[in-house]
This record gives C-alpha cells, sequence and structure tokens, in this order.
C-alpha cells in the first residue's frame, strides 16, 4: 500500500535560528547555488582566484541528502551556476578584469574557458547532477535572481519559501539569499549544506543574515531540517 503523502498545503516546523521556520510542503525550493566544477574542482576558476577548493567538499554530502529528500516528495528544485556567454557580453569588465588571478573569466584552462556556459567546468559536479524537471539556471552576477529568469519561475509555481545550500556562503548565496528576501520570500540557510574558501566568512554570514530575529532569515542544520520533514 502507498503511504498517505501531506496534502500539499501542510506546514512542517523547523527549529531553526532564531526561531521557528514553517515550511510549506510543496511551495519550498530547495536552492543549490553553484555547486560546479570551476568551484570545487582543481584548475577551475576558484582554484584560479589562490583558492583552496577542498574547504567547499564538506558541503556535497548534506546537500546531497537534502536533494533526495526533495526528489522523493517531488518538491521544486534549483540548480544555479555562474557562468557567461562565449562572447562575455554579460561579463561587466569591473568583473573579469579585477585583481591578478592565475586566469582571467572566458581564459582556456583545463577545464575549458573558465566561467563560460557550456564549457566542462560550469557543469554541476556528478554528485549533485540535475534531473528532468530541475530548473538549472545560469547566472552571470553573484545573485541568482540579477538577469534571471528565477523570479518568474517561482512565481508561476507559487513558491514562497527558499532553503540556500551551495558555495560560497558569502559570495553567491549570501547575495542571493538577500535578494530572495528583499522579493518576499522565507529563505533558510543550510549550516551543512554550504561552505567557502574562508571558514571565518562563513561563520560571520550565517550570523550576519540570521542576527537582528533573523534581518535575512533562518539557519539550521540538514539533519535538523531532514529531521522536520
Ligand atoms: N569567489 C567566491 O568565493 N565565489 C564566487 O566567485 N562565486 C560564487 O560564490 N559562486
Amino acid at each position: 500500500m502507498d503511504m498517505p503523502t501531506a496534502p500539499a498545503d501542510a506546514l512542517h516546523t523547523v527549529p531553526a535560528f532564531p526561531f521557528e521556520y514553517k515550511l510549506p510542503a510543496g511551495k519550498t525550493a530547495l536552492v543549490i547555488i553553484d555547486m560546479q566544477r570551476d568551484f570545487i574542482e582543481p584548475g577551475g576558476f576558484g582554484a584560479s582566484l589562490g583558492n583552496d577548493v577542498s574547504r567547499l567538499i564538506p558541503a556535497i554530502a548534506p546537500i546531497s541528502m537534502l536533494l533526495e529528500a526533495w526528489r522523493a516528495r517531488g518538491w521544486p528544485v534549483v540548480h544555479t551556476r555562474e557562468a557567461h556567454k562565449p562572447d562575455l557580453s554579460d561579463c561587466p569588465p569591473a568583473k573579469r578584469d579585477r585583481g591578478s588571478p592565475s586566469l582571467r573569466i572566458g581564459e582556456p584552462g583545463p577545464m575549458g574557458r573558465l566561467l563560460i556556459s557550456g564549457e566542462p567546468g560550469v557543469d554541476i559536479i556528478p554528485e549533485l547532477y540535475p534531473v528532468a524537471g530541475e530548473l538549472v539556471l545560469d547566472k552571470p552576477g553573484k545573485g541568482a535572481f540579477y538577469a534571471t529568469g528565477l523570479g518568474d519561475w517561482l512565481k508561476a509555481r507559487d513558491i514562497t519559501h527558499l532553503i540556500f545550500t551551495g558555495v560560497t556562503t558569502e559570495v553567491c548565496v549570501q547575495t542571493s539569499m538577500r535578494e530572495a528576501n528583499d522579493r518576499g520570500y522565507d529563505c533558510l540557510i543550510v549550516e551543512d549544506g554550504t561552505e567557502s574558501y574562508f571558514p571565518e566568512y562563513k561563520a560571520a554570514a550565517l550570523e550576519m543574515l540570521t542576527a537582528q530575529g533573523g534581518i535575512i532569515g533562518w539557519r539550521c542544520d540538514s539533519k535538523t531540517l531532514l529531521a522536520s520533514l
């Protein structure tokens, strides 16, 4: 016999910080920010900036468990990739020319041209590879809403709550969560489902997003979230 399923409007109570997060079943998207080879594997964009890319690996297993839970329930999943058009027309010089990376955006590396749509380095890592029905979004900025169709996609599905995971905590994840909060979404960031090249920046980002009574949103770890579904 099939297990009875909760009605689509069931509310799950997550014991989050700074207070309980009410998660509506079916209206809460799992958002996985930029879990792509260019940030996580050697030879990509993250490494070109001088970072130790192995620091991001601990986020993979918690995200994978959340992804499994969302898929099992048929709930919405969004994967983003930081990526530019091959002619770089959507990459401002202020982004490309800044600093002194070993390779710049658009230059060829071992996984193809850095942060260019369609190149191997832009692809999502195999452990979290998208399946049919999940939104895969290329974004030219750090935020997932800027110059993308994400807002329209969420509205069309009546999605009101967003669970944030991915990399890096204080860059693309934080920017996206702030954009989402300004657009009226109730946002929760998963503490062990996000990583940074800089542990101190990760800790600070988690603190500042949820300070002042949840000024941008909520936080909890993946076990707490999974146990409350
Ligand atoms: N450099 C860094 O920490 N992050 C980025 O450039 N992009 C994302 O966070 N995805």
